[in-house]
């Protein structure tokens, strides 16, 4: 390894060295609330801020119990999304950064109204790759894979499935329109991951939400 790469790895683990300890203050910080993290990746336009707006309608709790930090690069747009469903929600903007880091998270959660809140959910920035590196502090991972992005994702993006909990194929009421081997890609989450759960669903017409609820309650217990 020449010196620059050497100096890059040396930076980057450091970085991630950082963001680790911010992860773990935050980690304490949520469980001294009893508040349950989640955080949900996946590519942009999997469905993930609809899987969370599938997700606060099937609430059976009361809306206040719940709140959301969402991250993009830029615009308020998913945060307005979920406030309008009555969540309380804080948008993250990163610019040019392609994920989110624990830092930007334990920032925003101050401005969350947390007394009364037991289920935090963060939307990652869309992407397959980098969020898998970045620990939140968190206590779930959910990885959303869509029936559009193609069958081979999880196989060709396989550290981001192998930080999942639970891994979400999204928008099945389109696999009658799609080229998808649904059994494969099963099998090859399977394969990289054999603790995850998988589950199904099609936020719109909210299959699968109920039992994606139910998976989240086990695991928050
Ligand atoms: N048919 C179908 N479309 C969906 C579903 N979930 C999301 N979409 C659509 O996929 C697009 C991207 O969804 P969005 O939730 O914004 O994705 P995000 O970028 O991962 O947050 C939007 O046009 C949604 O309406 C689904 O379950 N079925
Ligand atoms: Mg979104």
């Amino acid at each position: 390894m020449d010196k620059d790469n050497s100096k890059a790895v040396e930076d980057m683990r450091s970085l991630l060295h950082k963001n680790d300890e911010v992860a773990a203050q935050t980690r304490k910080w949520l469980d001294s609330r009893q508040i349950f993290g989640i955080n949900l990746m996946g590519s942009p336009g999997s469905g993930k801020t609809t899987l969370l707006e599938s997700l606060i309608d099937c609430y059976q709790g009361d809306l206040a119990e719940l709140a959301v930090l969402e991250g993009d690069l830029e615009t308020n747009r998913d945060a307005d999304r979920i406030a309008g469903k009555g969540v309380q929600a804080e948008q993250i903007c990163t610019g040019s950064v392609c994920h989110l880091s624990a830092s930007m998270v334990a920032e925003a959660l101050e401005k969350l109204s947390l007394p009364g809140v037991n289920t935090l959910f963060i939307e990652n920035v869309g992407n397959l790759v980098c969020p898998s590196k970045f620990a939140l502090g968190t206590h779930l991972n959910i990885v959303a894979v869509s029936v559009p992005e193609g069958d081979d994702k999880p196989i060709k993006y396989p550290v981001m499935i192998r930080t999942a909990d639970i891994v979400v194929i999204t928008k099945t009421d389109l696999l009658p329109y799609f080229n998808f081997n649904l059994e494969r890609c099963r099998r090859e989450i399977q394969e990289i991951n054999p603790q995850a759960i998988i589950l199904e669903t099609a936020a719109t017409n909210a299959t699968g939400i109920e039992e994606l609820w139910r998976c989240i309650g086990e695991r928050s217990c």
